[in-house]
């Protein structure tokens, strides 16, 4: 079978992946290598992709309630509620919470249906938690929400400013992009972060900023550069705008930044001597009640110094989802229109005259915290939520879950069948997902690529493009919506773009709107605004000239004694968002197989916290529990936890309890990662694990967290009490060890064919054997003996390779550690080389590098 170029389901790097279908559900994935985002890498992501488009847990027929219903029945009722609600309620009863894993084509439908039909700005996305502070920021700044750089401004600065990203985990191939530059050109890669994560490891300067102390750093860095006369008086005089005492105002302000003098003056010595630099940015500027604030503060340095719109230079805010960017430019944010327009009467007719709509929406929309509190309030009465899990997603979660619960109409469109929003929806319908659905998407660099259809659709689905259209057609909009294939929307929604812009908007597609089917299914990557949107010096406000715009840092927050930590959030190397997706696939399973709290050791010491052990960290809004890290990465004072968890998946570790519905007074967009918190041992006599071939409901109060192997299923326990284990067994023969002095249980349960269904180790005081062995033993035919399952590993043991980093080649830490001892291995490549982990996807090399270094200082200690 040919390749088929398509893009990654993952991140805004927006990478190409060549696909060719290798059975009905199967794909074999590789990068494409004429792809401008990758040029053929991928992470350990996007690799894996052909791991998650089995069936499995999906839905696959549209359903009210827990009925089976056609699309017929359920979509009159969805059309039918909507204009009812809208007719007694008027049309802000209504909202539609959407998402930038939506392709361009299905947004666009959504946000026409809502703001040109329905005639309200009710349509918010996922990306106000994720983007909207860059957005607000760009407007302020340039008059538009256009991104200024380019990949290849990474590959051609000398001096790069991570601000707030854990680039090496999250966006892996700009990181990988960033590496190679560093070899080839020697650039220099500073990380501000409060956290030292694997980003920071791999700098030559990690700034541990206080949380928030960004608007103060960057200040300070405008200060610095004024006194060592690195201002560029000619471009500021020709191309922004600066309000007058902003120079004078200067200052810098160490404990405002929480960093001393001697790592400042490092710092802002780069700075000076470095023009070719590039600042990128991500949910440690974005996710911050002082959001825009930290998005215009870099932008300010840049501008005043002229560092931006030539090569290697610039402000560069990347986004997370793969189609974040698509969302901002058909205006799926509440507070734009459409196509980069606000709500001026200008831009309002200009939209309705382009959509011929009976309304037009005339003022912004509830932005997603005020939406929710609305749903909770009983205002918005009806809710159709795509392709995003609010429930775990949202601040407050916990709210959230409520407003959902009193909502008198929820619809979620999803592709999975049970996730822990839909379960509050009345009607759920199947969208197509990735590798079935076709159109779209523009990543960070505002490339517009195409994903394409590999598979088959599955049972009733349907493309969510199709399926709002449907809706606005029974809704009597019949005129408006009838598009046959996405090409038909894509070529209108590239005809608006340069409807009545004479210029005004560099957001200009319109040399696309009479591009043929045949064009655009052979449609090849195609980057708006050009390589350095820039270069000319002219920006999209009025007069043409950027805006610097003065910013104060935040007041420190209040204390707190009740919470006195400060709690941050952020993500996992191999896990996307709720896992409703990644957690189906065993090898990203094994890098993190449980959500952790990264503490600092004098604080864990201090609260009797020790490695391994459980936590309950609560804020004002809720609890949740999680095992401990103990982190010298992380500051004393502050705590880490990771997003991804559900209550499908653990019975304690889901973080969206925990924020406070705080945010950013510009942007709305949520302060995820400063919430005041509190830590504490949770209490509890035993401890142990279970695996299985079936995922077992755990109906007991404890700690447990599940995650997916090769077979079955792992699921961690930690507990108080007694423990009903026939509730957690399944049927068959069961053997059993039990040793009463540690307090200790082993039982394994094998099918009358003999291959282990599940096993179950608990102790009170003993030890646990390792996960691997006995995890590998489910579903075995020839099993292993009796005695080896109760003892939980081989007669004949392999070296135990320790927690999977490379999940490519499934090499554990442990093997990499022994290969770099016993081999005298010094680089990542001599490592690779060796043992071949770090050579695909190139995921695991900041964490091998971390290895070889800390072997090294391991070693040097004991010689010492
Ligand atoms: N593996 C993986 N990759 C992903 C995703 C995923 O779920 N998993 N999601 C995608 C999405 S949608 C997004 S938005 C991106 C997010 O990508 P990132 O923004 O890189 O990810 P986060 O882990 O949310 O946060 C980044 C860092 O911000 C730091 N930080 C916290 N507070 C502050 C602060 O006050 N100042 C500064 N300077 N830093 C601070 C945190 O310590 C954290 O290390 O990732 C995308 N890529
Ligand atoms: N505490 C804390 N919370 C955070 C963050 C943080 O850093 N800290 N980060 C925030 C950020 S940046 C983001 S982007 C959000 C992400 O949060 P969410 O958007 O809630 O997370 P996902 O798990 O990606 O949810 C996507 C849902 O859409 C479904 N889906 C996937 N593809 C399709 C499709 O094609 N069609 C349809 N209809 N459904 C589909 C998936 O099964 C899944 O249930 O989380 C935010 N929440
Ligand atoms: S960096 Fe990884 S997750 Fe992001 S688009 Fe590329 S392959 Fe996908
Ligand atoms: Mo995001």
């Amino acid at each position: 079978m040919n390749a088929i170029r398509t893009t990654c389901a993952y991140c805004g790097v927006g990478c190409g992946i060549s696909a060719v279908p290798t059975g009905e559900r199967t794909v074999a994935i590789t990068g494409d290598a004429t792809h401008p985002a990758n040029f053929g890498r991928l992470c350990s992501k996007g690799t894996h992709l052909g791991e998650t488009v089995g069936l499995e847990g999906r839905l696959l027929h549209p359903m009210i309630g827990e009925e089976r219903v056609d699309w017929d029945e359920a979509l009159n009722l969805v059309a039918g509620r909507f204009a009812q609600t809208i007719r007694n309620h008027g049309p802000d009863s209504v909202a539609f919470y959407v998402s930038g894993q939506l392709l361009t084509e299905d947004y666009y439908v959504a946000n026409k249906l809502m703001k040109g039909f329905i005639g309200s700005g009710n349509i918010d996305t996922n990306s106000r938690l994720c983007m909207s502070s860059a957005v607000a920021a760009h407007n302020r700044a340039f008059g538009e929400d256009v991104v200024p750089c380019s990949y290849a401004d990474l590959e051609e600065a000398d001096l790069i400013l991570l601000v707030g990203s854990n680039t090496a985990w999250c966006h892996p191939v700009i990181w990988q992009r960033i590496e190679a530059a560093r070899e080839a050109r020697g650039a220099k890669l500073v990380v501000i972060d409060p956290r030292r994560t694997e980003t920071a490891e791999r700098a030559d300067l990690h700034v541990a900023l206080r949380p928030d102390g960004d608007v103060a750093l960057f200040n300070g860095l405008l200060a610095a550069m004024r006194d060592r006369g690195g201002f560029d008086a000619a471009y500021i005089a020709q191309h922004v705008d600066m309000p007058e005492d902003f120079i004078a105002s200067l200052a810098i302000d160490l404990p405002g930044i929480g960093i001393d003098a001697a790592a400042f003056d490092a710092l802002a010595d780069m700075v000076a001597a470095t023009p070719r630099m590039v600042t990128l940015f991500s949910q440690g500027a974005n996710q911050s009640s002082s959001g825009t604030d930290k998005g215009n503060a870099i932008i300010n340095l840049h501008l005043a110094t002229g560092r931006i719109g030539r090569a290697g230079m610039g402000p560069f805010s990347i986004t997370g989802q793969p189609n974040a960017m698509g969302g901002r430019e058909v205006g799926g944010l509440a507070n734009m229109l459409a196509a980069h327009m606000g709500f001026s009467d200008a831009e309002c007719a200009a939209a309705q005259d382009f959509w011929q709509s009976p309304t037009i929406a005339r003022a912004p929309g509830l932005k997603a915290v005020d939406l929710f509190r609305a749903v909770h309030e009983g205002k918005v009465k009806a809710l159709w939520i795509m392709a995003t899990n609010p429930a775990v997603s949202m601040p407050d979660a916990g709210f959230v879950r409520e407003a959902l619960a009193r909502c008198d109409f929820v619809v979620a469109s999803e592709v999975i069948a049970e996730t822990d929003s839909a379960r509050f929806a009345h009607v759920r319908l199947p969208a197509l997902g990735w590798g079935e659905k076709d159109g779209t998407v523009t990543n960070s660099e505002r490339i517009v690529s195409r994903q394409r259809a590999l598979l088959a659709a599955p049972g009733d689905v349907r493309a969510d493009w199709d399926i709002v259209s449907d809706v606005a057609r029974r809704m009597g909009f019949g005129a408006g919506f009838g598009y046959r294939r996405a090409a038909d929307i894509f070529r209108e929604y590239c005809a608006q773009t340069g409807f009545r812009n004479d210029g005004a908007r560099m957001l200009d597609l319109s040399q696309w709107a009479g591009i043929s089917d045949a064009d655009y299914d052979g449609w090849a990557p195609w980057q708006w605004g050009g390589v350095s949107p820039f270069a000319s010096g002219r920006f999209s406000t009025p007069d043409g000239r950027a805006r610097i715009v003065a910013v104060d840092a935040p007041a420190a927050p209040a204390a707190d004694p009740a919470f006195p930590f400060r709690l941050n959030t952020g993500r996992y190397r191999d896990q996307w968002h709720t896992m409703t997706r990644t957690g189906l696939s065993p090898k990203l399973s094994r890098h993190r197989r449980e959500p952790l709290v990264e503490v600092h050791a004098h604080d864990a010491a201090r609260l009797g916290l020790t490695e391994g052990s459980i936590a309950r960290v609560a804020t004002l809004q809720g609890e949740s529990r999680y095992r401990v890290s103990l982190s010298d990465g992380q500051r004393p004072g502050e705590l880490f936890v990771p997003i991804h968890w559900t209550d499908t998946l653990s019975s304690g570790g889901r973080t969206g309890r925990l924020p406070a519905p705080v945010t950013d007074p510009v942007s709305g967009q949520p302060a995820f990662k400063n919430t005041a918190a509190s830590i504490e041992p949770f209490e509890s006599d035993w401890r142990g694990f279970m695996v299985s071939a079936e995922p077992v409901a755990i109906a007991i109060d404890c700690y447990w967290t599940r995650a997916r192997g090769e077979h079955g299923w792992l699921t961690e326990l930690v507990g108080q009490g007694a423990i009903d284990i026939d509730a957690l067994l399944p049927h068959g023969q069961r053997i059993e060890a039990q040793d009463g002095a540690r307090g200790t249980i082993r039982v394994a349960v094998r099918d009358d064919d003999g291959r282990l269904r599940a096993a179950l180790f608990l102790t009170r005081s003993g030890l646990l054997p390792s996960r691997d062995w006995i995890l590998g033993q489910l579903g075995a035919p020839e099993g292993a003996s009796g005695s080896e399952l109760l003892a939980g590993r081989s007669a004949d043991p392999a070296p135990d390779n320790g927690p999977t980093l490379c999940v490519c080649f499934d090499v554990g830490m442990f093997a990499i550690t022994r290969a770099i001892r016993e081999q005298s291995l010094t680089s990542v490549e001599t490592v690779g080389a060796a043992i071949r982990a770090g050579t695909n996807c190139g995921s695991c090399r900041p964490a091998i590098s971390r290895l070889i270094a800390q072997t090294a200082k391991e070693d040097a200690c004991v010689n010492a």
